[in-house]
């Protein structure tokens, strides 16, 4: 009873290791399985899915063997088995040169199926010795040789544990470094790109070293290019992958296809070096000219703090100064020359602002729409006629409070301009003027705030329309590619006579269609923009 209460939990507790036996029938695979999990070969044991618990290495697997059911030919069968499948033993006789030829089409599945060029085999070529030989031992090993994996022969029983055992361990290895690159690949896709910046000697290098190793640099290489380096920290039980990316202090330009993915600066000056101090200003606006950005958040660290105060060129009043006027979300003075333990807190900060401030413009993105009263004017100024104006959905419409039929209404779309016009205190008015092929708006808001936010607005939505059109241009070209390349085009319809004639002219206008360059019966660009830019406010992508 103890027993089978401490292998239940073992077998709990034990990793799954999954391996697919496969090959022909009377290959030999059964009697392999069955030797190995120590059941006895005679039996009638019918179960397709076997399992062994096993300890390697001082650790717990769960080993689980399957086979074909010989339901092959139902489709989809062996595809559940191979997609579980860690590892794959394919077996054949050594009589039968059918069941040897068969390794191609099984490995060829696995591949396809896992979608993978590298996958675990061991080729198992069984049979006896008395057996009438129709695959030499050189065949087979050529054929593993090819597909790079192992090979063995088994003329007696007593071969097949030690066999088994080392691809069981082989498959174990395979699947911890294939979960490891798995966790890279998805440690990379998370990553946050910090670019580090700063004049030459400035301490960008030590910063970098110190935050990834957690040891001070003390010997100096000049930096030549700009290179990431990943660093995985975990400040106040919340875990970063970033990606450092160190730069030269002499760069004319900081490329492109890095700093593009660059979401927040650490801007680094030495306290001894004024001119690494005033640097920063010009080496600031090369990113933000790089990333074609107006701001981004930045952090501002001051480095060589340990230096005597001779030494020092630079205040920590200026320091902080300089950080207030550039936004920064903080001001730190280090020495990078011993343990820094500020450097996981100063980047966690960085990190949150990155956030905020992306949070920040999807609200604005999602504020698109907006009503409020403005005066209906002329561009002359002389009436003024309060009236409600609602953005909604990329249009502008004029109310009376809600939005009817009726309502004269101009659409935001990429050729709509929008200019403020001179204001004129005396009159209260802060006038601009709306105007596209659609028509012309003359408004005017009663303060130069209310004016600017409505023109802000106005502007945003005329951007997303930009946006949206080239997404749809874009969907537009897929669409009509796919019908081009589509095989029902081109394969005789399989129809009922009687509706041939219905398809027929269906096909024909999707091939008109096609020769004219349209996309057959898809909704209006209106339409589309419309459902897009719900999509986009449900936060869908
Ligand atoms: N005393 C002192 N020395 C430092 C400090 N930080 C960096 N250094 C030293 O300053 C020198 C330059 O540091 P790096 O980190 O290589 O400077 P860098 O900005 O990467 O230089 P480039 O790659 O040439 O642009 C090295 O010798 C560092 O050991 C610090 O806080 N205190
Ligand atoms: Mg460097």
């Amino acid at each position: 009873m103890d027993e089978a209460k401490s292998f239940s939990s073992a077998l709990q507790s034990a990793q799954d290791i999954h391996i697919d036996v496969s090959g022909a029938e009377n290959s030999g695979k059964e009697m392999i399985m069955k030797h190995f999990l120590n059941i006895n070969p005679d039996s009638d044991k019918s179960s397709y899915s076997m399992k062994k618990l096993l300890k390697i290495e001082n650790e717990q697997y769960n080993i689980r063997l399957t086979t074909s059911t010989g339901q092959e030919s139902l489709m989809g069968v062996s595809d559940v088995r191979y997609r579980n499948a860690q590892g794959c033993v394919f077996v054949y006789s050594i009589g039968s040169r059918e069941s040897f030829e068969l390794f191609h089409t099984i490995k060829e599945s696995i591949l396809r199926i896992k979608d993978t060029d590298h996958f675990p085999f061991l080729i198992i070529g069984f049979g006896n010795v008395s057996m009438e030989r129709n695959v030499s031992t050189a065949e087979g090993q050529r054929v593993a040789d090819r597909a790079n994996c192992k090979f063995q022969e088994i003329m007696r029983t007593k071969d097949i544990e030690p066999a088994l055992l080392n691809f069981v361990k082989e498959t174990i290895s395979f699947s911890a470094l294939r979960e490891k690159d798995n966790e890279e690949e998805e440690n990379k896709a998370s990553e946050q790109f910090i670019g580090v910046i700063g004049d030459v000697f400035s301490g960008k290098t030590s910063f970098i070293k110190l935050a990834t190793s957690g040891k001070p640099q003390l010997d100096y290489k000049e930096t030549k290019a700009c290179s990431p380096a990943q660093w995985k920290f975990t400040y106040n039980n919340e875990s970063h992958v970033v990606a450092l990316v160190d730069t030269p202090g002499v760069v004319q330009a900081y490329p492109r296809e890095l700093f593009g993915k660059v979401q927040a600066l650490v801007m680094i000056y030495s306290v001894s070096s004024r001119q690494s101090f005033e640097q920063l200003g010009i080496l600031r606006e090369r990113v933000l000219s790089a990333k074609g950005v107006s701001k981004l958040p930045t952090v501002l660290i001051a480095t060589k703090s340990d230096l005597p105060e001779n030494m020092w060129q630079v205040t920590e009043q200026e320091g902080k100064a300089l950080a207030e006027k550039m936004g920064c979300c903080t001001f730190e003075q280090v020495s990078l020359l011993t343990e820094c333990p500020t450097i996981e807190s100063t980047v966690s900060q960085l990190l949150q602002e990155v956030k905020r401030c992306h949070t920040s413009s999807m609200e604005a993105f999602t504020s698109l729409d907006r009503s409020g009263v403005l005066n209906k004017t002329s561009k002359s100024l002389k009436k003024f006629r309060p009236k409600t104006y609602i953005i909604k959905d990329g249009v502008m419409y004029v109310t009376d409070g809600t939005i009817s039929s009726k309502s004269p209404k101009l659409p935001l779309m990429e050729d709509t301009s929008v200019e403020m016009l001179p204001t004129d205190p005396t009159k209260n008015a802060f006038p601009f003027e709306v105007c596209n092929i659609a028509g012309k708006m003359f408004l005017s808001a009663t303060c130069d705030e209310d004016r600017s936010s409505w023109v802000e607005t106005i502007i945003s939505n005329i951007a997303l329309s930009n946006v949206l059109s080239s997404l749809l241009d874009d969907v537009a070209k897929v669409m009509l590619w796919e019908i081009i390349t589509s095989p029902d085009l081109h394969a005789e319809p399989e129809v009922d006579p009687a509706t041939l004639s219905k398809d027929k002219k269906k096909i024909s206008k999707v091939q008109r269609s096609k020769t004219e360059g349209q996309v057959p019966s898809s909704p209006t660009h209106g339409e589309e923009k419309k459902s897009f830019r719900s999509t986009l406010k449900k936060g869908s992508f």
